[in-house]
């Protein structure tokens, strides 16, 4: 993906000269609410090194040149200033360096907000825990603070205070997560999916829409076990849509539960099990 978007601007000019105007909301694709202008800069001494939370920003290089230095987290792509009417687009969360300024650079940018300093990312440490942060929909109710870099849980799901989510973790909408639960990285649950106390799902595993899990052997109202049994989906595996797990089930690693299966006893690692109950039916590859 490129992290490189002009915005060019035309020149009016005529043979008396230049002229080129920079227009809110018209050719500056936000409200300008602040202009700086960066000169006297020195070759040898770059500037930048920040990102912003929420600010837009273009920069226009109106005389003499720099290299701007853009980087996501993931990449970084290099580009030289040099244009006067031909803008680089600064979004927010991009880190953003300028080096190698010719000693006649005269930087002009457009801001979208007044200056604030809590809006700078001004760590590199800082900008990538920021832009790896996980994505908690706010239509979600999510109290647990443990939630892996990069991991999004979106609307209607509920996770409760003790539960552990790591990174990269899809947790679709309408879905529930009680406080004795672990989730692995890398895991998805699909919509219509309740984790109940005593399950785990280890890294890599695949929860299909509507798969049942259970955790009581013989569920009275008001009555509880005092231990919940634990049932554990190891590492890589998979259970298909609307499967039902019975409590205290060991699923081993990469092992694959076909859709609307009644799991009753553990499943060996790499089985593939289909039916009610479900029968070992092959072995995958
Ligand atoms: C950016 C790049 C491209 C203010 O008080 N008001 C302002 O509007 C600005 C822009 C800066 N300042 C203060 C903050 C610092 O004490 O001026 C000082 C120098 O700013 P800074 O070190 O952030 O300058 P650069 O060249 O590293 O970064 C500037 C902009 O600050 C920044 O938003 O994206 O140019």
């Amino acid at each position: 993906m490129s992290l490189i978007e002009w915005v060019e601007l035309p020149d009016l000019g005529d043979e008396r000269g230049s002229l080129v105007v920079i227009e809110s909301n018209k050719n500056i694709p936000f409200d300008v609410k602040r202009l700086y202008y960066i000169f006297n800069t020195q070759s040898d001494i770059p500037r930048g090194f920040h990102a912003h939370k929420e600010l837009h920003q273009i920069a226009f290089c109106l005389k003499g040149k720099c290299k701007m230095v853009m980087d996501s987290g993931m990449e970084k792509q290099e580009v030289w200033l040099e244009n006067s009417n031909k803008g680089l687009r600064i979004p927010p969360l991009i880190w953003h360096e300028m080096h190698d300024f010719s000693d006649d650079c005269i930087l002009l940018v457009v801001a979208s907000d007044h200056y604030k300093e809590s809006d700078y990312i001004r760590g590199y440490d800082e900008f990538l825990k920021e832009i790896h942060k996980p994505f908690i929909h706010p239509l979600s109710d999510v109290k647990t603070q443990k939630i892996g870099l990069n991991t999004r849980v979106w609307q209607y799901s509920v996770i409760l205070a003790g539960a552990k989510i790591g990174d990269n973790c899809n947790i679709c909408a309408h879905t529930l997560i009680e406080n004795e639960v672990i989730v692995g990285n890398n895991v998805t649950v699909k919509s219509g999916v309740f984790i109940w106390d005593g399950i785990t799902l280890q890294d890599n595993v695949f929860i299909g829409p509507c798969v049942t899990f259970t955790n009581d052997k013989k569920p009275r109202s008001k009555q509880y076990p005092e231990n919940f049994p634990q049932t554990i989906v190891e590492k890589g595996a998979s259970i298909g849509a609307n499967a039902t797990i019975l409590p205290g089930i060991n699923i081993g690693q990469n092992a694959l539960i076909g859709a609307g299966a009644v799991v009753t006893k553990d499943v060996p690692a790499n089985a593939i099990v289909v039916g009610n109950p479900a029968i070992i039916k092959g072995y995958v590859e």
